[in-house]
């Protein structure tokens, strides 16, 4: 997932630690060999020592004696001349790589700077690195070969008696260096691929096997007292997860409820506060509601020196805003929402209008990531389009719709007939800079929101439901599949590679389907085969839960050669795809199991997910007690509890005729009337 290919993104990204390693190796090769050959030899050797082996360095200190004495001092000087010319040669060629590599350090090496679902991308690359088991380069020199190489150039260069060098020289210098750097380069490759076979086996004897397949639960019809008993206990998990946070993370975005304290991974926007502001509401906690808009009216600050995601702040703040002003009429959401999207503007600043992907909240300079080799990822530039539509229409200023449906119509008019997307773009040339192709992190709410805009807009603009319907249709001619072991799942694409691995966040692509079936996007035959996929994937989703001794699903699944199902990141975040699922199904179908199976996914969430003071995540759904992973999801509030409190709801708690869920579960309402010129200045 980064830059370059599919491949060469994820390649890069991993690399990051390789290379700056690596750079810092030449560097100091070259000013080593410099000191070495300017000094003729000496304290400096000690120097070069430290970056290569003893052998090496005692070789090396021959070779520079041997040529003190065949050369004599006049022949040295002038050899010593040309050197240095090569080296600075060499070294200049590496600064400008050297800038790169220091930038792309600053994204973090560790995944620091990078959002969840990036980090669900970068996890998943070396998932399907480990199971690629690709053999490594080979070893292009020795590091002798390399030292003896440079010191035969060098006396070449020399001559006789003081003669000028082989003009070339620099070129052999650099030839040797370059071969130096591939060698290198080669054995991390090879440590690399060692560490991870350790992972994968460690992985593997660490791993409790998977419990056997069994049937889900087949549907218990329960009695209106019961439903209501399963309802109220989803709002004492909201009010729980709530009060941890108010007591411990009062305007932070995010709670750790075991070391009790908050966090501010979304710039300090309150994220856990505007995210929970409609669910509140929904539930009936007004009081929390208010305290919840008390903080909006006086506590948010938005110019933080913060480097924002667009597309997270989008769909939690600017989504969490819109969402309770439609719900209250309270107009500072309204205004709070405007200014926030006004402050991610400039991100749309690019040749194509494509948008940058992150923007910081106090310059409000907006960039894309080294790791990404600054393209915009497809999920992240094809999910602000809902909330951009429905504040013009909310505030008649119509700059937010047009920029943001701006990238879909780039994309329908650039790839005409094409449904599947890679996951990169590059903003400045327009061109997809991966062939990578997912439904899950980085690529997912794009379909969602191509069915979505179809809804918001009533139907009427077509052009969002042919793309969907294009996507839908190649999705299931090449990226479904079922495994020896009877699971349907979705796979990846890489150029021409299937990738046998699904993210949980995939899970969110029945529900699509359900609803795209059930608004009459696509009808017929075809919407029975997409009802069928819809139904094999979300008994998948329910089987990733069931079949951990936690009974909690991880974050990654991978179905190998052979068929059965794996676990990958073995993290739970408590993430609400698969109860999302869960609901789509039961209102569409009306199949009572799948209030069965939500049931069963919250019993398993409260038992290791409910702490004192809030509910955590957990590191590793393999054990039958995980450790908790301290963060408490903003999405847990938005998301997770929301849609399992409309599981065990009459159907009038949700009307799907009105109203559309952004991709954070907030509930924007149907615009009926489109977007006109004249809205400019009107207030819809
Ligand atoms: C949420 O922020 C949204 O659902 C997003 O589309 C995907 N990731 C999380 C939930 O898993």
């Amino acid at each position: 997932m980064l830059p370059g290919t599919g491949g060469g993104v994820g390649t890069r990204r991993r690399d990051a630690g390789f290379w700056q390693g690596s750079m810092r190796g030449r560097r100091g090769t070259v000013l080593a060999i410099a000191t070495l050959v300017l000094l003729g030899g000496g304290w400096s050797l000690f120097l070069y020592s430290n970056l290569v082996d003893a052998e090496e360095s005692s070789d090396l200190h021959l070779h520079v004696e041997e040529g003190r004495r065949s050369t004599g001092e006049g022949g040295l000087r002038q050899r010593l001349a040309l050197l240095e010319e090569g080296i600075r040669g060499l070294a200049s060629a590496h600064l400008e790589e050297a800038a790169d590599l220091e930038a792309r350090a600053e994204t973090g090496s560790a995944g620091e700077g990078l959002t969840l679902r990036q980090k669900v991308f970068v996890e998943g690359e070396e998932v399907a690195e480990g199971s690629a088991q690709s053999p490594p380069p080979p070893v292009v020199q020795t590091a002798q070969e390399v030292v003896a190489q440079a010191v035969e150039a060098s006396r070449q260069a020399q001559g006789t008696g003081g003669e000028p060098g082989r003009p070339d020289l620099a070129l052999e210098v650099q030839k040797a260096a370059d071969a130096m750097r591939r060698r290198r380069g080669a054995e991390a490759a090879e440590k690399r691929r060692q560490r991870m076979e350790e992972r994968l086996a460690e992985r593997a004897r660490a791993a409790v096997p998977l419990r056997p397949r069994r049937d889900p639960p087949n549907g218990t019809v329960l009695t209106p007292a019961e439903l209501t008993a399963r309802r109220k206990e989803v709002e004492d998990a909201m009010l729980h997860a709530w009060q941890g946070y108010v007591t411990f993370a009062w305007g932070h975005d995010e709670l750790c409820p075991i070391s009790q304290t908050g966090k501010d991974d979304f710039g300090g926007l309150g994220a856990t506060i505007v995210d929970s502001l409609d669910t509140l509401r929904m539930m009936g906690f007004t009081e929390e509601y208010e305290r919840a808009l008390g903080w909006v009216r006086s506590g948010l600050n938005l110019t933080v020196d913060f480097n924002a995601s667009v597309f997270e702040t989008t769909i939690r703040v600017v989504g969490g805003f819109l969402a309770a002003y439609e719900l209250t009429g309270d107009e500072v959401l309204l205004k709070r929402s405007l200014q926030v999207a006004e402050r991610l503007l400039p991100a749309y600043d690019t040749p194509t209008g494509i948008p940058y992907g992150t923007i910081n909240l106090k310059t409000l300079a907006p960039r894309n990531p080294k790791w990404a080799s600054k393209a915009s990822s497809l999920a992240e530039f094809g999910t602000h389009q809902l909330e951009w539509y429905k504040l013009s229409a909310l505030s008649g200023d119509r700059r937010f719709a047009d920029l943001a449906e701006h990238s879909i119509r780039y994309l329908n008019e650039q790839f005409p007939g094409q449904g599947l997307m890679p996951l990169f773009l590059s903003p400045s040339t327009g061109k997809f800079t991966s062939r990578r192709i997912s439904l899950g992190a980085l690529g997912d709410s794009y379909y969602e929101y191509l069915l979505k805009m179809w809804l918001l807009k009533g139907k009427t603009d077509d052009m969002y439901r042919t793309m969907w319907e294009q996507a839908m249709d190649e999705m299931l001619e090449k990226l479904v599949l079922n495994s020896t072991e009877g699971h349907m799942y979705i796979a990846e694409l890489d150029r021409k590679t299937v990738r046998h691995k699904m993210d949980h966040l995939v899970c969110f692509v029945p529900g699509m389907l359900a609803l795209g079936v059930h608004s009459g996007a696509v009808g017929g035959e075809k919407g029975e085969r997409y009802m069928a996929v819809a139904a094999g994937v979300t008994e998948t989703c329910w089987h990733m839960y069931d079949r951990q001794a936690s009974g909690l699903s991880p974050e990654i699944v991978t179905f190998r050669a052979g068929g059965a199902m794996r676990d990958g990141g073995a993290y739970n975040l408590l993430r609400p795809e698969a109860v999302e699922a869960f609901w789509y199904m039961w209102r569409v179908t009306r199949d009572w199991k799948y209030r069965d199976w939500g049931w069963a996914v919250f019993q398993t969430m409260q038992r290791h997910g409910r702490k004192e003071a809030g509910f955590s995540g957990v590191k590793d759904v393999r054990e039958a007690e995980p450790t908790p992973d301290d963060t408490q999801q903003s999405f847990v509030l938005a998301e997770t509890f929301k849609y399992l409190w409309l599981l065990f709801s009459e159907d009038t708690s949700f009307d799907f005729e009105t109203t559309v869920l952004n991709t954070e579960a907030h509930p924007l309402k149907v615009v009926r009337q489109p977007l006109s010129a004249a809205d400019t200045d009107t207030q819809r």
